[in-house]
C-alpha cells in the first residue's frame, strides 16, 4: 500500500513537471484493491481492471518501473508502448486483460471470461472491478444478469468513491446502494469498508469460495475515498465543499492502518518511517532509471497502425 502510494504521488509530481500527460490516482483505494486481490489466487483467477488500479496493478505484479514507462510514455511501456493513455491495455506478463476507458465494458468481457471457465471445468474465479459511476452503465446490468442466470464463477467489485468525476451518487443512481442491484439478478451484494483490509480481505474470501463451489457470482462494494481529484486535469473544490474534503481525508486506509497496528503494538513509529522511507527509495530508483530511456522514434509512429484497406502501413 505504502509503495503504491509513494509511486501514485510521484506520478501527480511528475505530470506537474510536465513529464506525464494524465494520470488518475488510487489514492484511498489501495487498501480495497490490495485486500481484494490477497484473497484470490493470482497463478490461476483472472483479473480485468480499470483506470484507477494502480495498487491492484502492483499486487498482481506490475514492477514500478513498468508503471513509470506507460506514465511517461517510454519504448517499452509494457502495456501498449506508449501508444495509448497510460496504464490502457493488456499487461500479459502479469496476465492482465486489454481493458477500455470506456467505463464498465469491462464487465461484459469478466463475465465471458467466468464463462470460459466455467465450461472447462476450472474453478478459477474472474474478479472484475469498477467504480459507482460504471455501475450505472448498461454493461453492467447486462453482464450481471447474464452471470446471474448462468451462476458463473465472478466477483464483481465496485470501488464506491461516491463520485463519477464530479456527478456525487444521488445523481447517478436511485438506491441507496450498489449492492442492493444484486438481489434484480439473483446473487449476494455485500458491502464493506474499503478503507479496512481485513473486512475486504473477509469478505472477498466468502465470495471466492462460493465462486469455486460452483454457487455463482457475489457483487461486492466497497466504500472509499478518492482523496484526489479525478485525474490530474481535474479540481474537485470546484465540487466538493471543504466539511466533504475534510471528512474524506479522515479515512485514508493507510493512515487508519497503521494507527491500528500501532494500536496492537504490531508498529512502531520508527518501523513506519522505515516503510515509507523504503518505498520512497524504491521510487527514486526507479523514476531515475525511466527518465534515461529513450521516446518511441518518430520513424515508429504509424507501427502497429492498420490502413482503411485492411493491411499494414
Ligand atoms: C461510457 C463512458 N461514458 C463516460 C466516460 C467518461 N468518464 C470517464 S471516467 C468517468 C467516471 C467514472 O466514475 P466511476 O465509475 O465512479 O469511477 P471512478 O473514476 O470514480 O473510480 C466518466 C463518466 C467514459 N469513459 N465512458
Amino acid at each position: 500500500m505504502v509503495l503504491s502510494r509513494h509511486l501514485d504521488e510521484r506520478v501527480w509530481l511528475l505530470n506537474r513537471q510536465g513529464k506525464a500527460a494524465i494520470a488518475a490516482s488510487a489514492q484511498g483505494h489501495e487498501a480495497a484493491q490490495l485486500a481484494c486481490i490477497e484473497a484470490t489466487d493470482p497463478s490461476k483467477d483472472h483479473y480485468l481492471i480499470y483506470y484507477r488500479q494502480f495498487a491492484a496493478m502492483m499486487a498482481l505484479g506490475t514492477e514500478p518501473e513498468e508503471m513509470l514507462r506507460g506514465f511517461l510514455a517510454k519504448t517499452d511501456d509494457p502495456m501498449s508502448g506508449a501508444r495509448q493513455f497510460p496504464l490502457h491495455g493488456a499487461h500479459p506478463r502479469v496476465d492482465l486483460f486489454n481493458f477500455s476507458n470506456v467505463i464498465a465494458t469491462q464487465l461484459p468481457q469478466a463475465a465471458g471470461v467466468a464463462l470460459a471457465d466455467k465450461l472447462k471445468g476450472s474453478d478459477a474465479v474472474t474478479v472484475v472491478f469498477f467504480g459507482d459511476g460504471a455501475s450505472s452503465q448498461g454493461d453492467t446490468h447486462e453482464a450481471m444478469n447474464f452471470a446471474g442466470i448462468h451462476k458463473l464463477p465472478v466477483i464483481f467489485f465496485c470501488e464506491n468513491n461516491r463520485y463519477a468525476i464530479s456527478v456525487p451518487l444521488e445523481k447517478q443512481m436511485g438506491v441507496e446502494s450498489v449492492a442492493s442491484r444484486a438481489v434484480g439478478y439473483g446473487f449476494p451484494g455485500v458491502q464493506v469498508d474499503g478503507t479496512d483490509v481485513g473486512a475486504v480481505y473477509e469478505v472477498t474470501n466468502v465470495a471466492i469460495e462460493r465462486a469455486r463451489a460452483g454457487d455463482g457470482p457475489t457483487l461486492i462494494e466497497a466504500s472509499v475515498e478518492r482523496l484526489l481529484p479525478h485525474t490530474t486535469d481535474d479540481d474537485h473544490t470546484r465540487y466538493r465543499s471543504s466539511e466533504d474534503i475534510v471528512q474524506m481525508l479522515n479515512r485514508d486506509p493507510i493512515r487508519i492502518l497503521a494507527e491500528l497496528l500501532k494500536r496492537r503494538g504490531q508498529l512502531t513509529d520508527s518501523g513506519d518511517e522505515e516503510i515509507h522511507a523504503l518505498a520512497k527509495k524504491r521510487v527514486n530508483l526507479a523514476t531515475d532509471t525511466v527518465d534515461a530511456e529513450p521516446y518511441p522514434s518518430v520513424e515508429s509512429m504509424f507501427d502497429h497502425v492498420i490502413d482503411s484497406s485492411g493491411g499494414h502501413s
